[in-house]
């Protein structure tokens, strides 16, 4: 049995699907903490856990177009290059996934808002080891990621990314050993992997075991055949996955988290309930409002925020974590149901879809309608 070395897993998990292992905190959990706690970190597993001996552990990296490689223990990475660190999402492009089975079935975990996080990531640039190794971007190179996971076939977990975002110092792509200030646990990739902030969960390839500087994507079934979205007219009779391409930045979307959907009954005190949420858009865009409606839309009103501030922390395009926001949302005296709504806009000023309508996908990726709660009241 491939998953009989699995590591302990936190019992509050939601756990969508035990082998391989994917599980997602409760949603309120989930907005208690600006820094997500490991053990309330999203798992995403396609495949068993490597079980990686440290003194064995080496990353190699090929220059596909000199057939120049070299190989890399943990130690060999820390020694030479500088360390350095980046608040960032990982977020599945499943997140959400599961409110999109309301306007048709989807096929993929039937994922709720939760599969996602915001961790401090330490680790070493990975532009600072490709320049080191003579790598100068180029905008049609690509950096293909492969894990030490491996499926029955020996192939192992591999995704790509653009050189340009790896290659580019305001991307803030780096090879990860910590998370949260501690060394990374089995789950999350021990004891290396590749942090892409902006960036589709997908590409943040754990149990980092190989670098390619490539002119084409990786090839892997993960970069060609899945990750992509499509119009909500393509259905599995007609999907042809070399039309679309890879999704890379996620778009902006937001959440509410507590009250949490499913608990469906909230006492109210002081005539408020408090709500929040998270918000977030790919590609280092900033959150620059969400906005809150208890009426189906006909007013809104603006969220506080909790975000990582311009200037001292990040500066403009390099906003990788996510925002919190609150809001107190009056209950009046012998109301029974409230629901509502939030939607987040970016620096971009794109914001969410109001449905999932238009933008269903039969893979549900990318699932970024406007959150909708209905609660009732006690
Ligand atoms: N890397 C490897 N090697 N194997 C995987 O299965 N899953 C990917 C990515 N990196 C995966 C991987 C996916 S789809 C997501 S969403 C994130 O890891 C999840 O990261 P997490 O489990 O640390 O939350
Ligand atoms: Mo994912």
């Amino acid at each position: 049995n491939p998953y009989s070395n699995e590591p302990e897993r936190n019992p509050e998990f939601i756990v969508r699907l035990e082998q391989p292992y994917n599980a997602e905190p409760p949603l309120s959990k989930l907005v208690e903490n600006f820094i997500t706690p490991v053990e309330l970190f999203y798992v995403r597993n396609h495949l068993p856990v490597p079980n990686i001996d440290i003194k064995e552990y080496e990353l190699e990296v090929e220059i596909e177009s000199t057939g120049k490689t070299k190989t890399f223990s943990l130690n060999d990475l820390k020694k030479k290059f500088e360390k350095t660190g980046v608040v960032a999402v990982v977020m599945c492009g499943g997140n959400r996934r599961s409110e999109m089975n309301g306007v048709k079935e989807v096929r993929g975990l039937a994922w709720s808002g939760a599969a996602c996080g915001n961790a401090v990531w330490t680790g070493i640039r990975l532009c600072d080891l490709l320049s080191a190794m003579g790598v100068k971007s180029d905008e049609s190179s690509h950096v293909i990621l492969e894990g030490y996971d491996r499926d029955p076939t020996y192939t192992p977990y591999a995704t790509s990314i653009p050189l340009s975002k790896a290659m580019d110092p305001r991307g803030d792509v780096i090879l990860a050993y910590e998370m949260n200030g501690e060394p990374l646990t089995r789950d999350h990739g021990f004891p290396l992997r590749c942090i892409v902030p902006g960036v589709v969960g997908a590409r943040n390839v754990k149990w980092l075991g190989k670098i390619t500087i490539s002119k084409n994507e990786a090839e892997s079934h993960w970069q060609q055949g899945d990750y992509k979205a499509f119009s909500p007219s393509t259905d599995w009779d007609n999907v042809d996955f070399k039309t679309a391409p890879a999704i890379q930045n996620m778009p902006v979307t937001s959440a509410i988290c507590s009250p949490n959907p499913n608990d469906h009954e909230i006492k109210i005190v002081d005539g408020f309930m408090e709500v929040k949420g998270y918000a977030y858009s790919g590609g280092g865009n900033k959150i620059i409002r969400v906005d809150v409606t208890y009426d189906q839309g006909k007013t809104w009103h603006i969220a506080d925020l909790q975000q990582l501030s311009d200037g001292e922390n990040v500066s403009a395009g390099r906003h990788y974590a996510w925002t919190l926001w609150t809001i107190r949302v009056p209950i009046e005296k012998d109301q029974k149901y409230v629901e509502v709504w939030s939607k987040a806009v970016d620096s971009n000023y794109n914001c969410q879809p109001e449905t999932f309508k238009n933008t269903w996908n039969l893979r549900g990726v990318v699932a970024n309608a406007y959150s909708r709660v209905g609660v009732n009241l006690i």
